[in-house]
């Protein structure tokens, strides 16, 4: 059985899992956590730095997100593939994909960080910095849904699997401006989509945990 490694609350085992929803694909889910030594030990193991999701296929182990979401299309399930065969649709979803990981969640994660070290040794300079990127990928992303229902080939596919997690964290932390009406709206058709929702769900325990929770809100 394919086994998926990863936190009901972390952003990127959330774009493993919304891909894993959309296409039906059977998994057992590998807990992270104090409770779990064992699944802790594996993902040190398998991933350089011990960053998850980590899929494990046998004796086959996949990293990386997007690296999964391109497993699954090839090895698993029947249902569209979340990452297009044709290498000329490819270039926009890779595209895409890259913007919410790079530009959305990658800063928001810095913020998070920063947040969670000790009050001494916090830099001051950065939720500023975090800001100002988030301000100008929002204006970007606003521009570019604009006219658009998925972010990439028309086709729900792997960048939306990115933007689920990556908006809906980013939105808590630094709200989207209502000007951005093109973006609000996008963020809700992802908030409504069963597979994102699903994962929105199973992480709601874990709510209370969100370091920047006091800043927007999540719905
Ligand atoms: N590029 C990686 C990023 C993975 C990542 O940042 N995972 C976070 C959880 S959302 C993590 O492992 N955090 C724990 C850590 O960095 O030690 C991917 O796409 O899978």
């Amino acid at each position: 059985m394919l086994r998926l490694y990863g936190h009901p609350f972390s952003s990127f085992t959330w774009k493993a899992l919304i891909a894993l929803y959309e296409r039906d694909v059977a998994f057992e889910f590998m807990m992270l956590g104090p409770d779990n030594p064992d699944n802790n030990a594996a993902v040190a193991r398998h991933a350089p730095t011990g960053q998850f999701p980590v899929l494990v296929d046998g004796q086959r182990v996949v990293i990386e997100s997007a690296a999964i979401i391109e497993y699954l299309d090839l090895y698993h399930g029947d249902a569209p593939p979340m990452f297009p065969s044709d290498p000329r649709a490819a270039i926009e979803a890779r595209q895409m994909d890259g913007v919410f990981d790079d530009y959305v969640m990658v800063p928001l994660q810095r913020m998070v960080a920063a947040v969670l070290r000790e009050e001494s040794k916090r830099d001051p300079h950065v939720e500023g910095e975090v800001q100002v990127l988030l301000d100008k990928s929002y204006a970007w992303l606003d521009h570019w849904m604009g006219g658009r229902t998925w972010a990439a080939n028309d086709a729900f596919g792997i960048a939306d699997c990115a933007a689920g997690p990556a908006l809906f964290y980013a939105h808590w932390g630094f709200p989207i401006p209502e000007a951005h009406a093109d973006l609000r709206a996008y963020r809700l058709r992802l908030l409504a989509r069963p597979s994102v929702a699903r994962a929105i769900d199973e992480a709601r325990p874990w709510r209370e945990y969100f370091p920047l929770k006091g800043r927007g809100s999540p719905d």
